[in-house]
């Protein structure tokens, strides 16, 4: 009741709720997105089995963990509009946070409880333990072989969801569903094709009751959220008086698709704006090569180049004309038809998002992770462009220019690039070969598979690699692509 009329409130009573959601991996993009649908549908008569419990389940999660208990759960979303101006309101959904390293048994027991009826994940594009050339789960991941000897001592998500569900098979208790928020296509599948595997080297009967009580619902999910920056934390202090450590910035765009598979009861948030859908596929197929991969479009050339921003890099008519012409001629036609969904306005609307200037989305963020995102956003338009015979000059120089911004690690004007990959070694050990092989880092096989034995890619790839190295602007290489 003290805080100032221009920043919205929870509008329902925090502490009548019960918890009926668990999420793993509370992040910005989880406070931005599922959180605030949460947000709204608890304002709704009915719907007070559903907040949200936070589950961290790593020691970096600390710091989440002690932010969100000093402010009781609550944050501030900071809505930015392109015409400069923002939104404030204060998110109340999630009611409690666990941190497994503090305490693993309160976790498993948070999600065993009988209240407990959606586990939901958003874990990122590479925590899904598959060995990517495969497509198997990772049983040689050491979190993974110490859990399967400790089955009381989970370490990964599929420790806990497997402790959790025997737990609950045992007592008789329904199980939960799993919902994975993750950009990857068919999100719910290779969730539950992946626990599936963990959970048969556990035990067999486990296996079998999920694999027959348990839905996964696959999802897309869509919000640009930016990392926080030190300037919204002044802002929530300076327009509203109130001392937030971190709040959520985030762009007006807001949509949730999801197919409609839940064991044990869902909120109907479907008063709320979220879409059920009996298949995802064709949305997801969307926005994962539309806007995602756009965005690694433009944050590779862009990083290269030197711009900070996305909307600096969409700014600049080259990337612009660039961006549309990867998604108009490479990407949009190898999508098949999205039911209801009008894929040129989708189109514009992705150019528009990325040029909201008030957003102020970082090329590092964009760039962070690449070896996880490439082969989920990008390479498959590209695998279908050389199936098909279209064009694959637009994906090709950007694969070019993740390769000499792995090898530099600095842009063109050489100012030093702050890159965040799992794999940041190796690229860079692959990419500076170079010289010496052209094809030395599509030939990563982690994350190119096969792709340098097509003569179409190999031919056209280093073409453009080494037009890009002799460049002294991205931009010139960009215009030829035409
Ligand atoms: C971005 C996404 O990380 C990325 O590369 O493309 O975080 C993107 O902003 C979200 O998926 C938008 O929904």
């Amino acid at each position: 009741p003290t805080l100032p009329d221009g920043l919205a409130v929870p509008p329902y009573d925090r502490s009548a709720l019960l918890t009926g959601i668990v999420h793993i991996g509370v992040g910005n993009f989880h406070r931005a997105h599922q959180a605030v649908y949460v947000d709204r549908l608890l304002a709704e008569p009915g719907a007070s089995d559903w907040a949200i419990c936070g589950l961290g389940l790593r020691q970096g999660d600390a710091r989440m963990r002690d932010v969100l208990a000093a402010q009781d759960g609550l944050y501030t979303l900071l809505t930015k509009h392109p015409d400069g101006s923002t939104d404030g309101a204060v998110v109340g959904s999630i009611t409690d946070y666990l941190l497994a390293t503090d305490d693993a048994e309160a976790a498993v027991a948070r999600l065993a409880h009988p209240d407990t009826r959606i586990v939901s994940l958003t874990i990122t594009e590479g925590g899904y333990n598959v060995v990517e050339a495969t497509g198997a789960f990772d049983v040689d991941n050491p979190d993974v072989q110490h859990e399967l000897a400790h089955p009381d001592q989970p370490r990964t998500v599929y420790g806990f969801l497997a402790a959790a569900l025997q737990r609950r098979r045992d007592a008789g208790i329904r199980p939960f569903t799993v919902m994975s928020c993750d950009n990857v296509q068919h999100n719910g599948d290779l969730v539950r094709r992946m626990l599936l595997s963990f959970a048969a080297l556990r035990d067999d009967g486990l296996a079998a009751w999920i694999e027959r009580e348990v839905t996964f619902p696959n999802t897309m999910v869509d919000r640009i959220t930016p990392v926080t920056d030190p300037a919204d934390v002044r802002y929530v202090e300076d327009e509203y008086g109130v001392r937030d450590a971190w709040p959520v910035p985030c762009e007006p765009f807001l949509q949730w698709i999801v197919e409609d598979e839940f064991c044990n009861g869902r909120p109907a948030l479907e008063t709320v704006g979220v879409t059920f859908v009996p298949d995802v596929s064709p949305y997801e197929a969307m926005k994962l090569r539309l806007l995602n991969a756009g965005h690694s479009v433009v944050g590779l050339l862009g990083a290269v180049h030197g711009y900070d921003t996305i909307d600096a890099c969409v700014g600049d008519p080259v990337f612009a004309a660039f961006l549309r012409r990867f998604l108009d001629v490479e990407a949009a036609p190898r999508l098949g038809a999205v039911a209801g969904v009008d894929v040129d306005a989708y189109t514009d609307s992705v150019v528009r998002r990325f040029g909201n200037p008030a957003i102020r989305d970082s090329v590092a963020r964009i760039c962070s992770f690449s070896s996880d995102k490439l082969p989920k956003f990008l390479l498959p338009t590209l695998r279908a462009n050389l199936a098909s015979g279209g064009s694959i000059d637009h994906a090709t120089l950007v694969v070019a220019a993740w390769c000499y911004y792995s090898d530099k690690q600095a842009s063109k004007a050489g100012e030093p690039l702050d890159i965040q990959d799992p794999m940041r070694d190796e690229l860079h050990r692959a990419a500076s070969r170079t010289g010496d092989d052209v094809l030395a880092f599509v030939r990563q096989e982690a994350v190119f598979e096969d792709l340098a034995q097509s003569e179409a890619f190999a031919e056209r790839y280093a073409t453009w690699v080494r037009r890009l190295y002799a460049a002294s602007d991205v931009r010139e290489c960009m215009a030829a692509v035409g």
